[in-house]
């Protein structure tokens, strides 16, 4: 009745036959027994040597230790620990990000980065849309995508809602979206919203603008792919979803759905409960490829340090490039750059991302001085400037709005 060893684990491991995960660990212990005190918790699923595990078992479904090196600890799990069609991310992630964040023995864990094996990689479809989906769509093959979320979150009508995205359009952008927190409050009802949206949307495509917007559909497991089965019949042209509250499997659900041809926003709200602490959590690198595999076309990936929200520049950059890295099997997904942007970060923000990428800004179009419309002009001015390569302050001196836009909240 051996307890978990890992000099029993260390000959290695297939990589083409098992999910490989790279844990930070924060303990007191020596580095070799935190890596067996998490293997244990994640595999023979028990602190101590039983008797009902013989050599065999552990062989053929233990995890196996591949790397250790300073705080990082790589742990192979075969692919026969994984139960994809019935089972599917969440069993994935109660095995790779289970039970072992509350180990006593470990002070900090942080899982920081998965690769699946072609097996596991093969069962998901990922993006139906996808950066180039989404670029045909509006017909902007080139350029950063740039957008809005319609702001206050809060007591705006439809038809207010409906105005800000008819303004915005107006004013060069190509994608707004509802706030993560908007679904169906009296003040805004989702079917009375879409409608009104839809009509914006149209009367933009009429005068050539071609516009997207996302419609929260975060809602119940049991509810979710009929609501956006609704929404869509109610002419959304794009949902959203927010992925950590709703689950992986709800964007997997929505994405497979036959019924529903739109793409999907993703949106991330609460991440920052697990990804926020450098020692403990998850990255968003596993979040980013997750939501891939499940079909996500567009997901928040933070804005590289430039905005209000925490994330590093490095870890955003991770993200970014797990969104649009073409090893793999699946249609690359469009990085959003979010939170707290306004024009004059854009240009610092495209230095970091490239032209590949979705770059929107609430307070940074409504609190334009001259309203929405003109916020709207700047924000689009802010990303042409950039993209041709022209300093974004000397563009300002022949682009107004966006020059009210800088006088009013500078440049970084
Ligand atoms: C941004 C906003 C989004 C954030 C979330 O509003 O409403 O929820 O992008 O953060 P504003 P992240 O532009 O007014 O700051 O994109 O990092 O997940
Ligand atoms: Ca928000």
């Amino acid at each position: 009745m051996k307890p978990y060893s890992y000099m029993h684990t260390k000959e290695g491991a297939d990589r083409s036959s098992h999910v490989i995960c790279r844990y930070r660990v924060t303990t007191d212990l020596p580095i070799e027994k935190a890596a067996e005190a998490l293997a244990a918790e994640q595999s023979t699923g028990t602190w101590t040597g039983i008797s009902t595990l013989d050599d065999k078992i552990f062989r053929n479904y233990g995890a196996k230790i591949i790397g250790i090196e300073g705080d990082s600890v790589t742990l192979a799990f075969p692919e026969e620990d994984f139960s994809i069609d019935v089972g599917g991310i969440p069993q994935i992630l109660s095995v790779i990000a289970g039970n072992l964040f509350g180990l006593e023995s470990l002070r900090g864990v942080r899982l920081e980065d998965v690769q699946f094996p072609p097996g596991i990689m093969r069962k998901y479809k990922g993006p139906k849309f996808g950066t180039d989906g989404l670029r045909k769509i509006l017909d902007r093959p080139d350029k950063p995508l740039v957008g809005t979320i319609v702001k206050p979150k809060i007591g705006l009508s439809p038809k207010d809602t409906a105005k800000y995205v008819y303004e915005a359009g107006s004013g060069g952008l190509t994608n707004s979206k509802d706030d993560e927190t908007l679904v169906d409050q009296t003040f805004c009802p989702i079917e009375e919203r879409t409608k009104a949206v839809a009509e914006s949307l149209d009367r933009l495509a009429e005068e050539g603008r071609k516009m997207l917007h996302a419609v929260n559909v975060s809602t119940n497991g049991d509810k979710i792919v009929s609501l956006a089965e609704d929404v869509q019949s109610w002419g959304a042209k794009q949902i959203m979803v927010d992925v950590i509250t709703c689950g992986f499997a709800a964007v997997q659900a929505l994405a497979e759905d036959p019924g529903i041809k739109i793409p999907i926003h993703v949106h991330r709200t609460m991440h920052g409960a697990f990804t926020k602490d450098p020692l403990h959590g998850i990255s968003m690198l596993p979040i980013t490829k997750l939501v891939r595999m499940c079909g996500g076309d567009a997901l928040h990936i933070g804005t590289l340090g430039a905005g209000k929200m925490a994330g590093s520049a490095e870890g955003d950059r991770d993200s970014l490039q797990a969104c649009l890295t073409e090893d793999i099997r699946y249609k690359t997904m469009m990085p959003v750059c979010s939170g707290g942007v306004y024009p004059g970060v854009v240009a610092k923000i495209m230095q970091a991302s490239g032209r590949n990428v979705q770059i929107q800004a609430g307070g940074g179009v409504a609190g334009h001085p001259g309203g929405v419309r003109k916020g709207a002009i700047g924000m689009s001015q802010a990303v042409d400037a950039a993209f041709d390569g022209i300093d974004v302050g000397v563009y300002a001196e022949t682009h107004p709005e966006l020059k009210e836009a800088l006088d009013r909240w500078g440049m970084k």
